[in-house]
């Protein structure tokens, strides 16, 4: 074991081109942003972490957010979870939702990774977990696009990583589309493939009442964020009435709002956000809070870093894989039949590609 000290910082925003759009009911986006984050420290150790924050002109925002955030912490010897602790009390005064936990998360996944270095394990096994592949479905892809294209595009996405389930994006102007769309990424991709689906919060709760009725026996795995995120009461309702799995938590900032969405039966299943539920150290309290209340916990979005932390989620379902952050990172994470394989290094295993972090490079 390794003392190290936090002595500075660098960060860096970077708008990376995505080799298909998103195309969604929360936007259509050509390029996805990041601020790439390295700690220094006194030692060698580096620790690294990026977030993906959706909305490139916020960056800079979240930049000095994290600058601020950062003081506290300059000097003093590494300890995560001291750390997150602290940085959730300054929040209290700015308020704990929105950029705050952006940054808070951002500067607590590189310190858990430096910490992690410091013990020589990867973050996996130094949470207590092991490095065994963690099953993963595809996300990259079946956006609000013409039917006619999903078929092909499903088979792509099965077979680039031996997937078995994938995500299909829906809530069509005509439910019927929707069920068409099904049937089309069932006719490429294989019937025995698994589909996920989500709304991305497209409906009313009178129209998702509507829709979710028409749609809940065409054998979707799961919704996906049916009305607005934070109507846990309007998710509960409707968890009530519809027999396929109901799922939230992107929008989950912090344990707490996990933890009110449980308390109000929002939800058959959650799916926490990395960024947005504080780090490392919010996804640890919110991996407890699934835990004691039964509910499977899935990832959203950032698949490097979630990994680890699935492999000590007690209730761990599935891992969401996308491969926008692939061309930042020097060695991308592997698949391997549907299944993300942690790389075994230390810390989260996360390095830049230094080349494209200059390419796609824009000013803070
Ligand atoms: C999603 C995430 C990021 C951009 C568009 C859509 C989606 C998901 O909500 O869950 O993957
Ligand atoms: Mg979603």
């Amino acid at each position: 074991m390794k003392e190290i000290k936090f002595i500075d910082y660098e960060i860096r925003g970077v708008n990376v081109p995505l080799k298909e759009p998103i195309q969604a009911h929360i936007g259509t986006f050509y390029k996805w942003p990041y601020l790439c984050l390295d700690i220094k420290t006194d030692s060698e150790i580096v620790g690294k972490s990026y977030i993906g924050p959706y909305l490139v002109e916020q960056l800079p925002s979240i930049a000095s957010c994290i600058k601020a955030l950062s003081t506290k912490f300059k000097g003093r010897v590494i300890q995560p979870s001291q750390f997150y602790k602290e940085g959730v009390k300054a929040l209290s005064l700015l308020g704990f939702q929105g950029i705050g936990i952006y940054a808070l998360a951002s500067l607590d996944i590189a310190f858990w990774d430096a910490h992690a270095k410091a013990y020589n394990s990867p973050l996996a096994v130094h949470l207590g977990g092991s490095l065994k592949p963690l099953k993963a479905y595809n996300s990259r892809g079946l956006w609000l696009k013409p039917i006619n294209e999903l078929a092909n595009d499903a088979k792509i996405l099965r077979e680039e990583g031996g997937f078995n389930t994938i995500k299909l994006r829906i809530g069509r102007e005509d439910a019927r589309d929707d069920i068409k769309a099904f049937n089309e990424v069932k006719r490429g991709a294989g019937s025995d493939i698994k589909i996920l689906s989500d709304f991305n919060q497209c409906f009313t709760l009178p129209e998702a009442m509507r829709r979710m009725k028409m749609l809940d026996e065409v054998g979707f795995e799961w919704f996906e964020e049916p009305i607005k995120y934070n109507d846990f009461l309007g998710c509960s309702k409707l968890c009530q009435m519809i027999s396929t799995p109901i799922t939230i938590g992107e929008n989950f900032h912090g344990p707490k709002d996990l933890k009110d969405a449980i308390d109000y039966n929002a939800c058959d299943m959650i799916m926490p956000d990395l960024m947005r539920i504080g780090g490392v150290s919010g996804w640890l309290k919110s991996a407890a809070i699934a835990e004691v209340n039964n509910m499977d916990l899935s990832s959203h979005l950032f698949p490097e870093v979630s990994a680890h932390l699935m492999s000590v989620t007690p209730t761990a379902d599935w891992t969401e894989w996308v491969d926008w952050a692939n061309p930042i990172i020097k060695d991308p994470y592997q698949l391997k039949d549907g299944h993300i394989i942690i790389p075994d290094k230390p810390g989260t295993g996360i390095d830049w590609n230094e080349e494209n972090l200059e390419k796609y490079a824009i000013p803070l």
